[in-house]
């Protein structure tokens, strides 16, 4: 309750939250494809908090809604900064959870935020977990091809640790799996997961998805899933999630 309570104060305030950027490479060419956004929680009195922490809390109590669309204008009014800056050709992740996912006006915040940042849909992308996807499959079809339409792309997060099954998979309208990290961080310790990862990466290939690998820690980890042909990696290897400014810095470092 005093979270929720604090939650509505900070929803007054336009610094209360912030978006962090975790890089994405690309494992062809080692350049940056892009990042995922990442909220933070500036809490006047208990300084950061991570959104494992009040997310959930957001989503009990439907906060997530405002709280989601000032993500999504905050991310999207970034992302015109880092196309200012000469960075035209990254594309930024938002993640969604799935009280948004049945917001009616879901799509129209994103439109309009696309209109008054001047970015370009094919710059974002929104990530969905597989227990949104399969929760009410003909509600989440309709979204997903709304949300397709506006030229945005769609990611199914944390792939593997749900239960989503093929067949849905090949009817959905997505463009990348997100391969879960616990699968990823095992993968050198255990063949099993290895072989999940293989296996995810190429049949993802076949129905012409791409692939992004969380989680990725060591060189070991980047060379294996390169020798996989995974199409991108992100991970503490990487970059931590990082501020705005700092993500600028990376971005002038890598590409
Ligand atoms: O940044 P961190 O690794 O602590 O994120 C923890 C979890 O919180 C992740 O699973 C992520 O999906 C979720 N999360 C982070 N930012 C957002 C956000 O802006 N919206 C939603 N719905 N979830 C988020
Ligand atoms: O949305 P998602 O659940 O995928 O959020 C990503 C989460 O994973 C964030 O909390 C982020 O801080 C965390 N993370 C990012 N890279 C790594 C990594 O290399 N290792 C581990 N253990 N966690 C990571
Ligand atoms: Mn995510
Ligand atoms: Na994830």
């Amino acid at each position: 309750v005093k979270v929720e309570k604090d939650l509505r104060i900070a929803l007054d305030d336009e610094k209360a939250f912030e978006i962090f950027y975790q890089p994405k490479i690309k494992a062809q060419d080692g350049f940056v494809s892009g990042c995922e956004a990442l909220v933070r929680w500036k809490h006047p009195k208990k300084g950061i908090i991570y959104p494992d922490e009040f997310i959930d809390i957001a989503e009990e109590s439907a906060l997530i809604i405002p709280i989601g669309n000032k993500i999504i204008e905050k991310t999207i009014k970034d992302l015109s900064e880092f196309n200012s800056k000469g960075y035209g050709t990254i594309k930024v992740a938002i993640n969604l959870s799935a009280k948004q996912f049945t917001d009616n006006s879901l799509i129209g915040t994103i439109q309009k935020a696309i209109e008054k940042y001047d970015v370009h849909p094919s710059q974002l992308e929104f990530e969905i977990t597989e227990s949104i996807s399969m929760q009410n499959i003909s509600k989440t079809l309709e979204v997903l091809h709304q949300l397709k339409q506006t030229g945005v792309s769609i990611a199914i997060d944390d792939f593997g640790t749900g239960y989503s099954s093929l067949s849905y998979l090949k009817q959905f309208p997505i463009n990348t799996l997100k391969i879960d990290k616990s699968f990823v961080l095992d993968m050198t310790i255990d063949n099993d997961d290895k072989s999940i990862v293989n296996t995810i990466i190429n049949m993802a290939h076949t129905l012409n998805f791409t692939t992004v690998a969380e989680g990725v820690e060591t060189l070991e980890h980047a060379d294996i899933l390169t020798d996989m042909n995974c199409d991108e990696l992100q991970g503490y290897y990487y970059s931590k999630p990082i501020a705005k400014d700092e993500f600028i810095n990376f971005l002038k470092t890598y590409n």
